[in-house]
């Protein structure tokens, strides 16, 4: 569908506006009574834009992010499924750079824009993993800013998977932020295996930091100092929370990444891994996360 007509079936007059991103992909923004402003690439899925009022940006996008088919944009919000990281399939799963579909868009008796992006399997997809399935991203933009991703198991056979929102968030300074809700948490630290348990009732960044907190509460808050503002994420149906900042060496070593962008961002992520999910056939899953920005 080309934006003509994405707009003539899914616009809203002030409220929801298909235009062409960067490296001509398609996008929509969305915009609530409040000036709240959200924009989404059907590439992927991808929320690349939160502002909570013009030109308060709570998501970070790197300068460097490729924006083309077939190739993930750094920062946002990605979509991971059904393999969150390395394992057989290809880094973070299969859908986080394919083309999305517009399902619906809405706006709510409470003024809440929403829109939702749906994604199926393919001939692509099942070569690389065998399972029908039905993907939607509901994003809903008032106040706060609320996602719900469903997966939906179409086939004969049960499927395990593992999924994540992938959200980058926009700070100011790296040495002023910290990360409050995880004391007494167990993790798995990428840098240094083997299980561990959060001893720290505020997380703060001096060093790469990659990590899977399993069974992590549904609320933490990202205290983002040198912006005074605190993040509250908010989480149901999901078990896990990742916190990840390359820090140096790694930044270096991210072809679409700036050496020095991770003074700038932290990925704070909401999801169901580790245990995998798994899909009985017919089945539905769903996993909410909403976003909250309060005066720090
Ligand atoms: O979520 C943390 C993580 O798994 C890190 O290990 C880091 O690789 C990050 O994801 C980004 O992965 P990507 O494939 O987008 O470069």
């Amino acid at each position: 569908m080309n934006l003509r007509q994405l707009q003539q079936k899914y616009g809203i007059p002030n409220r929801v506006r298909f235009t062409e991103g960067q490296g001509g992909l398609t996008r929509a923004g969305l915009e609530h009574a409040s000036g709240a402003q959200a924009e989404i690439y059907l590439h992927g899925a991808h929320i690349t834009s939160w502002q909570t009022a013009p030109g308060c940006e709570v998501l970070f996008v790197s300068c460097a992010s490729h924006f083309q088919d077939g190739i993930p944009i750094r920062g946002g919000i990605p979509v991971i499924f059904p393999q969150f990281g390395d394992g057989p399939l290809p880094k973070h799963g299969l859908v986080r750079a394919r083309a999305w579909a517009v399902a619906r868009t809405a706006l709510g008796a409470d003024g809440v824009v929403s829109i939702i992006l749906r994604l199926e399997d393919d001939a692509q997809t099942r070569a690389l993993w065998p399972h029908p399935f039905c993907l939607q991203l509901t994003v809903s933009l008032g106040l706060v800013l609320t996602l719900e991703f469903t997966v939906k198991n179409p086939g004969s056979a049960p499927f395990p998977f593992q999924t994540a929102l992938h959200t980058y968030f926009q700070v100011a300074d790296i040495a002023q932020t910290s990360l409050f809700g995880l004391q007494g948490t167990a993790f798995e630290d990428f840098l240094h295996p083997g299980p561990a348990v959060e001893t720290r009732e505020v997380v703060t960044f001096d060093r790469e930091t990659d990590r899977i907190y399993v069974n992590a509460p549904d609320r933490v808050v990202l205290d983002d100092r040198g912006n005074k503002r605190k993040i509250a994420i908010a989480k149901s149906g999901m078990n896990a929370i990742v916190v990840w900042n390359p820090w140096i060496e790694k930044s270096k070593r991210l072809d679409d990444f700036g050496d020095d962008e991770y003074r700038h961002m932290v990925c704070v992520e909401t999801g169901r891994m580790r245990a995998p999910a798994v899909l009985a056939p017919g089945a539905q899953w769903s996993g909410q996360t909403t976003f909250a920005s309060l005066p720090g």
